[in-house]
C-alpha cells in the first residue's frame, strides 16, 4: 500500500487554485494541506477527536487535520438532537471537539479549525491505525462505531479508483453528507487520494450538480430521481464520464431515466459503512439496470443459504451475501460480542443483505433481510432507534416503527404509537414527529406517526410488525 494515505495534501499532484470547492469556498490543494497541518498542531495529546460534521471546508479541514495528525475522528451529524450526540460523543470517547459546534450540553474542550499556521507533525500514521469512526445503526440498540482503519480506507479508494478509472484528470461533483461512508470516505477522500478536484454542492440539488459541470457525479437513489425530475439539469449532465448511484437500490427506471436524459448509463455501487464498497460496476464494463456489478479488487462474496450453505452463482438462486477482503472494518468500537455476531465461523462479514449472483459475478441486491433496518432517503435508519426515541416522550406507551415504499425516499419511516393522552387529532402526531427529529437527526424522523389503541401481537407478545398498515 502506497503512504501517505491522502497524497494530494503531501504535494503529489498539480497545485490547482480550485482543487477543491466545498459549499462555495474554494481551495488549493497547498491551501487545504496547509490549514489541515496547521489544525493538527491544535490536536496534541488528544485520544479521539469529534467534529460537527456539517457541509462545509471547516468540516473538510478538520477531518484532514485529524488523519494528518494520526488521531481518529468522529463526525457527528450537525443536526443530530441531543440524545443521538450524547451516544456518539459518549461511545467514541472523543476527547475533544474540532471546530465550532452548537452543542450547549457538550462540555469537551474545543480546538479551533486554522487555515494557515506552523504545520503539526504526524503523530503516528501506522496504515492499521483507525482514521475514522463511523456510527451506524442496527437492527436494535443505539448506532454502533464501526472502526475504520487507515488500510481499508486507502485499499477501497484504491479499488474504486481501478474500477472507475478515476483518475486526477477527473473533477468529482456530489453534495452528500460528510458524516457517512458515501459523501465522506468516496466523496472526499477519494478526491484527496486519487488527486481529482472535487466540487461539494453542499447540498445535492440538480440545479448545483449541472453547474458544476464535473466529470464525475456521486448521488444517492433519491438525489439521482430528483435530478431526474428536473430535465434541463439532467441534460446538462451529458457532458460527465461516469454517473455514479448507491447506498440503496437505484429503481430501474431511474436507470432509464438517466440514460434517456443524459445519453449515460449509471455504474452502480454496493457497500456498508462496516465493509467499504465491496461491489461495484467498471467503467470499462457493462452497466446493468438493477445490479450492482462485480466484486472491487481485493473483495471476494459468496452467497449462502439459512443452514450457511453454499449457493453456486446462478442468476436467479437468492442467499445471504457474505464478504471477505481488504476493505474491512476493525469491529465495532467496544463491543467485541456485536463484531464476532457480524462474522462467520470461518472469517466471513455477514451484510445482512440478500442477494442474488450470476454465474458472469455480477451482483444483484435484492433486500435487507431484516425489516427493522430501513434505508430512507440512503440514510439507513434502525426501527429500534427511532422506537427508543418515541418511548422516551411521555405520552408514549409502546411505539413501533416500519419502513414503507416511496418513490422518493425508497422507505419512509411510519410510526405507530400507543398512549392514554395521545390524540387521534394529528396534534400528538406533529408533536412526535417533532421530538423524534429534535432527539435525533432531522432524517430519522417519522413521515407519520399514527396514534392506535393497540399493536397487534402475537401469542408471545412481540409486534408483528407485518399487520401494522397505514389507514
Ligand atoms: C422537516 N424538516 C424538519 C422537520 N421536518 N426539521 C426539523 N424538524 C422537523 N420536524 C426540514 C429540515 O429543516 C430540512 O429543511 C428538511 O426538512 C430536511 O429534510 P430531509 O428529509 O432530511 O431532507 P431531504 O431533502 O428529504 O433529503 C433527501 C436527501 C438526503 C438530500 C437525498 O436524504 C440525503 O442527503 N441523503 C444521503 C444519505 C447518504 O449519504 N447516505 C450514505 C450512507 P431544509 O430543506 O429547509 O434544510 S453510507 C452507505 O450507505 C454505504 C456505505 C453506501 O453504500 O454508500
Ligand atoms: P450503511 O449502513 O448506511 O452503510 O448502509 C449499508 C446498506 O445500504 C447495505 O447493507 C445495503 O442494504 C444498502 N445499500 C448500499 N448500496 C446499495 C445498492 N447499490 N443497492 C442496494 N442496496 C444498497
Amino acid at each position: 500500500m502506497t503512504e501517505p494515505l491522502l497524497p494530494a495534501l503531501a504535494g503529489a499532484f498539480d497545485d490547482l487554485a480550485d482543487a477543491i470547492s466545498v459549499a462555495g469556498e474554494t481551495m488549493s490543494w497547498s491551501e487545504l494541506a496547509a490549514g489541515a497541518g496547521a489544525t493538527a498542531a491544535e490536536l496534541t495529546g488528544a485520544a479521539v477527536v469529534a467534529v460537527q460534521a456539517r457541509a462545509d471546508m471547516d468540516t473538510v479541514i478538520a477531518i484532514a487535520a485529524a488523519l494528518y495528525a494520526g488521531i481518529p475522528i468522529v463526525p457527528v451529524p450537525p443536526d443530530a438532537g441531543p440524545m443521538e450526540r450524547e451516544h456518539v460523543l459518549r461511545d467514541s470517547g472523543a476527547t475533544l471537539v474540532l471546530g465550532s459546534a452548537d452543542w450547549p450540553d457538550v462540555a469537551l474542550p474545543a480546538a479551533p479549525i486554522r487555515r494557515s499556521g506552523l504545520p503539526g507533525g504526524v503523530v503516528s500514521s501506522h496504515p492499521d491505525d483507525i482514521g475514522l469512526i463511523v456510527y451506524t445503526s442496527g437492527t436494535t440498540g443505539a448506532p454502533k462505531g464501526a472502526l475504520l482503519s487507515r488500510r481499508a480506507i486507502a485499499n477501497d479508494l484504491d479499488g474504486l479508483a481501478d474500477a472507475w478509472a478515476w483518475t486526477p484528470d477527473d473533477m468529482l461533483c456530489h453534495g452528500l453528507p460528510l458524516f457517512h461512508v458515501h459523501g465522506l470516505v468516496l466523496g472526499l477522500l477519494g478526491p484527496l487520494r486519487v488527486g481529482s478536484r472535487l466540487v461539494h454542492t453542499g447540498r445535492p440539488l440538480p440545479e448545483a450538480y449541472a453547474r458544476a459541470q464535473a466529470t464525475m457525479y456521486f448521488g444517492v437513489p433519491t438525489v439521482w430521481s430528483r435530478i431526474c425530475g428536473d430535465e434541463a439539469s439532467a441534460r446538462s449532465l451529458s457532458t460527465a464520464r461516469l454517473l455514479v448511484s448507491g447506498s440503496a437500490a437505484l429503481p430501474v427506471p431511474v436507470f432509464d431515466q438517466i440514460e434517456g436524459l443524459t445519453g449515460h448509463r449509471p455504474v452502480e455501487r454496493y457497500g456498508m459503512t462496516e465493509t467499504l464498497i465491496t461491489v461495484a460496476g467498471r467503467a470499462d464494463g457493462e452497466r446493468r439496470p438493477g445490479h450492482v456489478g462485480v466484486p472491487i479488487r481485493g473483495i471476494e462474496t459468496r452467497i449462502v443459504d439459512d443452514d450457511g450453505t453454499l449457493i453456486e452463482p446462478d442468476g436467479e438462486t437468492v442467499g445471504s451475501l457474505q464478504l471477505r477482503g481488504t476493505t474491512m472494518f476493525d469491529g465495532y468500537l467496544g463491543r467485541p460480542e456485536a463484531t464476532a455476531a457480524s462474522y462467520t465461523a470461518d472469517g466471513w462479514f455477514v451484510t445482512g443483505d440478500a442477494a442474488v449472483i450470476g454465474s458472469d459475478g455480477f451482483h444483484r441486491i435484492v433486500g435487507r433481510q431484516s425489516t427493522d433496518v430501513l434505508k430512507t432517503g440512503g440514510y439507513k435508519v434502525g426501527a429500534g432507534e427511532v422506537e427508543a426515541a418515541l418511548l422516551a416522550h411521555p405520552d408514549v406507551a409502546e411505539a413501533a416503527v416500519i419502513g414503507v415504499p416511496d418513490d422518493d425516499l425508497g422507505q419512509r419511516i411510519v410510526a405507530f404509537v400507543v398512549g392514554p393522552d395521545l390524540s387521534a387529532d394529528g396534534s400528538s402526531s406533529r408533536q412526535l414527529i417533532g421530538f423524534v427529529a429534535d432527539q435525533l437527526s432531522i432524517h430519522k424522523r417519522p413521515r407519520a406517526v399514527h396514534v392506535v389503541e393497540e399493536l397487534p401481537r402475537n401469542a408471545m407478545g412481540k409486534v408483528q410488525k407485518n399487520r401494522l398498515a397505514e389507514p
